[in-house]
């Protein structure tokens, strides 16, 4: 299984590299990939063993004039190797396009980076059938190499994030199997995902992990999912 805290805008430095330390304890004692996307700001050379430490974003370049972002020379400086990209923060907060994210899916698929790539449907695609969402999520595999071996997906329904309210756990596995068709890449499920329901989304066929935001933020309660994969 593959579990994955996402910070989001949240920790300090000094805070993040307390909660890795302690992840990494609990990571070492489980046989799960364990993944953490902390603030930019608080990236770092971390002495983690088994967690990986991906960033939320960077800027498909190595380095140039693009103010606000990083590049691939400030995430080579602290060994990262994992990028999170379409997160639908990102996409609906940021605006980032499909034509963007599939341009910085590319440029990091060339540089070797492990890709976890997000999708999913907001409500009113939800509302409108099933058609219409698996419509509106395929297009968000436009222009994504499906095939790339360093692939991860997550599938998160845009209003099941930060919301506490999550699609039913036949919903889960109904999209998962039918996401399994488009490519057979780790899929993970995240929205609103906490230590209450992860076991059982963690149990579901095709659902090959989970992707946490503000449940994980207590290392403590990021160690019980992961402890719950084992
Ligand atoms: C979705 C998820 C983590 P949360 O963004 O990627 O956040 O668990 O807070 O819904």
């Amino acid at each position: 299984m593959i579990i994955a805290a996402n910070l989001k805008t949240n920790l300090t430095r000094h805070d993040t590299a307390s909660y890795i330390e302690e992840v990494d304890k609990c990571a070492k004692q489980s046989n799960q990939e364990v993944f953490v996307f902390p603030a930019i700001s608080s990236l770092d050379s971390f002495s983690a063993e088994k967690v990986e430490v991906g960033t939320q974003n960077a800027y498909p370049t190595v380095n140039g004039a693009f103010t606000g972002e990083i590049g691939l020379e400030q995430l080579e400086e602290f060994g990262i190797k994992t990028i999170l990209i379409g997160h639908s923060e990102r996409r609906h907060i940021l605006g980032e396009t499909q034509e963007f994210i599939a341009k910085k899916f590319a440029y990091f698929k060339e540089q070797g980076f492990t890709i976890v790539y997000c999708v999913g449907e907001p409500k009113e695609k939800r509302e409108a059938g099933k058609e219409a969402m698996m419509e509106y999520i395929s297009a968000q595999y436009e222009g994504i190499d499906t095939s790339y071996e360093k692939l991860i997906i997550a599938y998160e329904p845009v209003w099941a994030i930060g919301t506490g309210l999550t699609p039913t756990l036949e919903d889960i596995e109904d999209i998962h199997t039918e996401l399994k068709q488009k490519s057979s890449a780790p899929l993970l499920y995240g929205g609103s995902v906490k230590v209450t329901n992860a076991k059982e989304v963690l149990s579901l066929k095709n659902v090959d992990g989970i992707l946490v935001g503000s449940a994980a933020l207590y290392a403590e309660h990021f160690c019980t999912m992961i402890q719950y994969a084992d």
